[in-house]
């Protein structure tokens, strides 16, 4: 066995989608905050997400999250999310992953019935509440950050169907929101390709006419996610497909997904705060969601999203790199 560094992993799936936690070996990321730790990681280090990610380590779905001291005093740890396409500045999946990782472990203090923990994310300071039986993680609802719906029944031109409707709301990321009837393709994991399909063409024709970007903080732009709504969803259950960049499906309901989806609920008044929203993914999982306040960001009103979800603990690893391996970075077929 030969390696130049060995990367410390809890594993995990939450609601069906992975979270590998890298717990040890990364050593501290330089960055004044998780944000510029985001950027410096991109910019020289982005090989070891590669590695983690990529087949054969990894595959086309992978996702995790890298823990790092926090930047900021009133958190317990920093994260930094990864998956195959780069890293999001929030995840909410990871989030519940990473919550019930840090407590299933002992990684911090565990106190029940709840454990309250801190994460500074990129996209700012999230807290997970841990809701925990006789030293399991039972649950986590995590309070997200300001999401907001950023234009309704916006219009955008994608061959074949020529003009498709959408919403944009940012929930920790941006996602386009699509109604499955406009496209006539049946909400079925038989048509995963077509609905796959559409949703990569649908968010390529958004970043090339109209790409969305943070109001308040204009290094987040982009839309690399699609929420492709079956027929009959509405404001109390809603099931989808989320096709996201470069080209794979969310297993879980998707935190951030499920955020700005209740954003684009109530900026279209069919959902009220403190009321409960099912998100059912397309594996049929479920995140229950809630919007527990509201706030305004440059003009646009903004709510917070609280998420709860479960997640389990599938292993551990230690992963390397060994100098012979013809694939330092890992590949993608
Ligand atoms: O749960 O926020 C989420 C997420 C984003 C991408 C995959 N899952």
């Amino acid at each position: 066995m030969r390696t130049d560094r060995v990367l410390h992993s809890v594993d995990s799936h939450t609601e069906g989608m992975p979270t590998r936690v890298i717990t040890g070996g990364m050593g501290v990321i330089p960055g004044a905050t998780m944000f510029e730790r985001r950027a410096y990681f991109l910019e020289h280090l982005d090989h070891i997400r590669e590695l983690l990610m990529n087949e054969p380590r990894g595959h086309a779905a992978m996702s995790g999250a890298i823990l790092q001291p926090p930047t900021r005093p009133d958190a317990d740890y920093g994260v930094l999310f990864i998956e195959v396409s780069g890293c999001l500045p929030m995840c909410g999946h990871g989030t519940i992953g990473v919550a019930t990782v840090l407590v299933e472990t002992g990684m911090v203090e565990v106190t029940e019935p709840v454990t309250t923990i801190r994460l500074d994310t990129p996209a700012g300071l999230v807290v997970a509440e841990v809701h925990v039986k006789d030293k399991v993680a039972e649950s986590v609802t995590l309070t997200n950050v300001p999401s907001f719906a950023l234009g309704l029944d916006r219009k955008v031109e994608v061959a074949p169907w020529g003009q498709v409707s959408y919403d944009m709301a940012f929930g920790g990321n941006f996602y386009a929101i699509v109604r499955l009837e406009e496209l006539g393709i049946g909400f079925d994991r038989a048509n995963k390709d077509q609905i796959l399909n559409a949703g990569l063409a649908i968010m390529a024709a958004i970043d090339e006419q109209d790409l969305p970007v943070h109001p308040g903080n204009p290094a987040i732009t982009g839309c690399h996610h699609v929420y492709l709504a079956a027929p009959g969803s509405d404001a109390v259950h809603s099931r989808h497909a989320m096709a996201i960049y470069p080209g794979w499906f969310d297993r879980s309901p998707c935190g951030t997904g499920t955020s700005a989806r209740m954003a684009q609920l109530h900026a279209r008044g069919e959902l009220a705060l403190d009321t409960d929203f099912d998100n059912e993914s397309f594996i049929g999982t479920h995140f229950i969601g809630r919007l527990v306040g509201q706030g305004e960001l440059n003009g646009i009103t903004t709510v917070i999203p609280t998420i709860t979800g479960r997640a389990w603990v599938t292993g551990t690893a230690q992963y390397m790199l060994d100098p012979r391996d013809p694939f330092p970075r890992g590949f993608v077929l």
